[in-house]
């Protein structure tokens, strides 16, 4: 009964729906439905999905209005949303409505939604964590905005061409966005030059360069839930719309040149995930969307207070990283110069107010700017920079007496050479709470580059584990398995990801395991079917799928992997008639566009997979592709496809990595080092159902202090020197054999910096027991089943319900 009900209530919906569809279409998007193309017909179904999710965020901003609960300013120069589509139709749960709907219209929901753009304003990691603690924020019915720039160009476009990495501009907004509200309303003014002037106790800053930054609203839905939350993300507008006297004597060009320069402000994404740039355009994005938040954030406040005594019980701002942590000096200006309020009240709002997470160890991505070049651009900031630090320093001396070095290693200002303000520990200094993203990162981050500030400030530094959102990486990226859960422990596992772990049970279940692998095998089908279609190039779905997937760095490691192949291919000419599993080892990634060596590794990738799938002595038994162009989009193709993930950065570089769990949620196995996350993904499947090789973080210190020797290590392993020295005698660059000198150099002559060839015998022994085990496919996929059941820590519910509790106080909506 209840369930006729039901197919009564989903017939209604999905004609319902129809009829909205077909409305947005005519009188929103102005097209006959006879006529109308795919991206019309996919607006139109935006529209109408849209619809239902505005009367949720009204509702939840109601809701908010009335319990008023601390707001959590989440700022990120980074949010790589990807699609919106499927994931608001899953989060509203009308996805089988929509597909009869457009069915009953004839037209191919799975076509459609491919072509929305991915909303890419963001490189990696970074950014795809900021998106994942969206939706959990929204989920668990915390009150979030995410701020950040509304790029008019996302991460380049990385197409291959001759097996060489090359970009293109990422023009993500040609037709239109219609998830974002543009709120002319909502604008500010955002200050950059000029100079300062002292009138007693006030400070002027006149001067100034100014550009507008105007609001776009995103609607953020939570999962099973009316809650909503809000992304709001700046756009610069010049302050006037041209210059009319230039534009009276004939000058066009020149009349619309300064509107152009302000608005260069938000036009791109720098494409960096780790060197810093120290470009002054840098420095203008991070402090016009902070600057713009700050004061969003200050006018909200007014609006239901009439002085900043309750603001720190109302607001709680969360750094991610130090890209935004000019919030700091701007929110103190704020409110010393344009409110009157003294330093110390100010200050200690401040402290109570912010908090900061950190994601690398690396020195060369620690965030440092010119005293000079932000004296220019911010002259005020760097101020209240200096007051900061003096007062900071002072607070050091009474605490631990006049320890002239200790005050060298602590201050804000690093003076050797050009000084520069170390933004990181301006970070550290402002913040209640300073937290790394894995156990092992956030206690090397103790040790290594906060040794000094975890003496002064014991109890600020923690632990907030990272996580990914189970509604994109398993409900909407793997619907096969899904469904499978689904029929076996039912559907509660979307909101609540422990619940997995009643999977165990099922391990040794031959009918759920047989299940579980003809699952993976139509996904691999269906990435199969994408690398024809897209690369003309054969993969058999049999083979074992060993995947690594991420951006290109050293540090990573992707050369490493390259090694194994490489010696996999000559252990296959050697022995053509051995009982090899088939494998296809699968690459994807982009490398920063200044980054040589990553793009140079690119190349060689490329030209290692031209030599080894073209030799017919290999054929099925070895497949190398790189995926161009990686994704959100594509990872949710591909992810759900791999039989293996690679995790295999040197030990106490990778801060945790979140592409480890999307793998084991959608049951890979990991083949990894003890680094990041990787050691807590260990914990919760088992040493058995995972491939742990190579050196520890700990052996790693102890290698260098020893002094490494990669010559030794090359000159000791004939197997590896043959890889080498292939590279390096350009076997497979023929037409350019110094191609890749450079990279053997790297490895061998100038000190191997992240330990490839130290890893390399353990890494190639652990991959031969990985072949054993995919033998007995049983085994394998019992372990399978072993690292989807212990995946629920690794869901961002769990790391944002720590962070509301731990870190914002803030309490969810009732
Ligand atoms: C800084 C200055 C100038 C230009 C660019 C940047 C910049 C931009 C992005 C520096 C770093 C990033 C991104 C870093 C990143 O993605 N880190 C990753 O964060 C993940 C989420 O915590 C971790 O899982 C990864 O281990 C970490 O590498």
């Amino acid at each position: 009964m209840n369930h006729l009900i039901n197919i009564d209530q989903a017939n209604s919906n999905a004609l319902h729906l129809k009829k909205a569809i077909v409305s947005k279409l005519t009188y929103s998007i102005g097209k006959d439905p006879a006529f109308a193309t795919p991206q019309e017909w996919l607006q139109a179904t935006e529209l109408a999905v849209r619809d239902q999710l505005i009367e949720r965020w009204m509702k939840t901003n109601q809701a908010q209005h009335v319990q008023n609960p601390r707001r959590v300013y989440y700022l990120s120069m980074e949010f790589l949303i990807g699609r919106t589509c499927t994931n608001a139709m899953l989060a509203l749960g009308i996805e089988a409505e929509i597909r009869s709907a457009l069915e009953a219209l004839k037209v191919d929901y799975d076509e459609l939604v491919n072509f929305e753009p991915d909303a890419a304003l963001g490189n990696g990691g970074l950014g795809r964590l900021a998106a994942c603690f969206l939706d959990s924020m929204a989920t668990l019915g915390i009150s979030g905005i995410g701020y950040g720039i509304r790029y008019d160009y996302g991460m380049f476009r990385q197409q291959i061409v001759d097996g060489n990495q090359v970009e293109t501009p990422d023009y993500w907004l040609t037709n239109g966005n219609p998830w974002e509200f543009p709120r002319p309303e909502v604008q500010y003014r955002v200050r950059y030059g000029g100079y300062t002037e002292q009138h007693g106790d006030k400070v002027c800053w006149n001067g100034t360069e100014d550009v507008l930054a105007m609001a776009y609203d995103t609607i953020i839905p939570g999962y099973a839930t009316d809650r909503t939350n809000t992304l709001r993300l700046w756009s610069a507008r010049a302050t006037t719309e041209i210059d009319l006297s230039a534009f009276n004597q004939g000058n066009y060009f020149g009349a619309v040149e300064r509107k152009n320069h302000s608005e260069n402000v938000s036009r791109v994404l720098y494409p960096d995930d780790s060197t810093q740039s120290g470009r002054e355009l840098r420095l203008r994005q991070e402090y016009f969307f902070v600057s713009a938040s700050m004061q969003d954030l200050i006018h909200r406040h007014l609006s239901l207070h009439s002085g900043f005594d309750r603001l720190a019980e109302s607001a709680a701002v969360h750094l991610n990283d130090t890209h935004p942590v000019l919030a700091v000096p701007e929110l103190l200006r704020i409110l010393m110069d344009e409110h009157g309020v003294p330093w110390k009240n100010a200050w200690a709002i401040a402290q109570q107010i912010f908090s900061y997470t950190n994601h690398t160890l690396m020195h060369e991505a620690l965030e440092t700017w010119p005293v000079d070049m932000l004296g220019r651009v911010l002259p005020r900031h760097l101020q209240i920079i200096f007051d900061i630090n003096s007062e900071f320093l002072h607070s050091v001396t009474a605490q631990f007496g006049k320890d002239i070095n200790l005050m060298r290693r602590l201050s804000l200002i690093d003076e050797q050479g050009e000084r520069k303000v170390r933004m990181a520990y301006l970070a550290v200094v402002a913040s209640h709470k300073v937290n790394g993203v894995s156990k092992l990162h956030s206690e090397l981050m103790k040790q290594s580059i906060f040794a000094d500030f975890a003496k002064v400030y014991p109890e600020r530094f923690t632990n907030k584990t990272n996580g990914v959102t189970p509604r994109r990486w398993l409900a909407q990226a793997n619907p096969a398995l899904a469904g499978l859960i689904d029929a076996r422990i039912g559907p509660q596992w979307r909101a609540d990801l422990d619940k997995l772990a009643e999977l165990r049970k099922l391990a040794d279940d031959r009918d759920f395991i047989s299940a579980v692998r003809n699952a993976k095998r139509s996904n691999k089908l269906r990435l199969t079917e994408w690398v024809a279609n897209r690369l003309s190039i054969v993969l058999n779905p049999d083979s074992l799928f060993d995947i690594q997937v991420k951006r290109i760095h050293e540090y990573k490691r992707q050369l490493m992997n390259l090694l194994h192949v490489i010696t996999r291919y000559h252990r296959i000419l050697a022995n053509p008639d051995g009982d090899w599993v088939p494998r296809t080892v699968i690459f994807a990634g982009k490398a920063a566009s200044a980054y040589h060596t990553a793009k140079s590794i690119i190349k060689l990738i490329n030209d290692v997979a031209t030599t080894i799938n073209a030799d017919p002595r290999v054929g099925e038994r070895l497949k190398v592709v790189f995926i161009p162009n990686y994704s959100v989009s594509l990872a949710e193709i591909i992810i759900p496809a791999a039989d293996l993930s690679e995790q295999i950065s040197l030990a106490g570089t990778e801060a945790s990595g979140t592409g480890n769990m999307k793998f084991a949620l959608n049951g890979a196995l990991t083949i990894g080092t003890l680094d990041g996350a990787n050691i807590e993904i260990l914990e919760q499947v088992g040493q058995d159902n995972i491939f742990i090789f190579g050196n520890t973080a700990a052996q790693v210190q102890d290698i260098r202090v020893h002094g490494y020797q990669p010559r030794q290590v090359y000159e000791s392993n004939p197997e590896l020197k043959q890889v080498l020295d292939q590279i390096r005698n350009g076997h497979f660059s023929p037409e350019a054999p110094d191609r890749f000198h450079s990279i053997f150099d790297t490895l061998v002559n100038y000190g191997d910096h992240y330990l490839l060839l130290a890893d390399y015998a353990s890494y190639v022994q652990t991959q031969d027991t990985v072949d054993v085990l995919f033998r007995d496919h049983e085994q394998w996929h019992r372990k399978a089943i072993h690292n989807i059941a212990g995946m629920g820590q690794f869901s961002s519910d769990r790391t944002i319900a720590e962070y509301a509790q731990e870190i914002w106080r803030s309490e969810p909506l009732k």
